[in-house]
């Protein structure tokens, strides 16, 4: 089955996906933007679990159940703070992808939706933020067989969802 990949603009809390992916910090202990939402969206008891897993590594990607979110769960991934280029920044958010895709097909889920990680507060440039998202997701699903079968870039802004919609085609 080949996976489907589709871009939308709107707020990722609304959508009723098997897991959402959480652009959080180290802390996994809540934040702003699409971080604020989502605990805000999940309920309290989001940010009980996520006490549970002593933080997470930028790159890296730990699962929570999604409470009271229309998602069963939500994957909290922990992108990179642009620092101007040099300092590994692609590779990490490369595997923030990755990572989470990992967790997904670990409990075999079928849809996930993706926000544009570290292109808010963590200042990562958008049009190359997004072509790394595409890239590694694509390549992730063509190396093996996975459960996934819908994978949703979840733009906020129409700008990010022009640049999605491009690479998509
Ligand atoms: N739905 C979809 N996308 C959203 C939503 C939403 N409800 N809200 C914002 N975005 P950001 P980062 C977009 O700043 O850059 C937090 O404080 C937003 O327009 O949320 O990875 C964490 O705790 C942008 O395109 O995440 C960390 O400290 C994208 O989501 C830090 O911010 C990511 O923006 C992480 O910064």
């Amino acid at each position: 089955m080949t996976v489907q990949l589709s871009a939308l603009q709107g707020d990722i809390t609304q959508l009723a996906v098997d897991a959402i992916v959480n652009a959080a910090n180290s802390s996994l202990l809540g934040g702003g933007g699409v971080d604020g939402a989502i605990h805000r969206s999940a309920g309290p008891e989001l940010v009980a679990a996520c006490r549970l897993l002593n933080g997470c590594k930028t790159g890296q990607a730990k699962i929570t159940p999604g409470f009271h979110l229309p998602a069963h769960y939500v994957i909290h991934t922990v992108g990179p703070v642009w620092n101007g280029g040099q300092a590994n920044e692609d590779v990490l958010l490369a595997s923030c992808y990755r990572e989470s895709l990992q967790r997904a097909c670990e409990n075999k889920l079928k849809s996930v939706a993706f926000p544009a990680i570290s292109t808010g507060i963590y200042g990562f440039p958008k049009q190359p933020a997004a072509t790394i998202a595409v890239q590694t997701v694509q390549q992730y699903c063509a190396e093996k067989p996975v459960p996934l079968e819908k994978i949703i870039f979840c733009c906020f802004s129409k700008e990010d969802l022009a640049i999605y919609q491009a690479l998509l085609m």
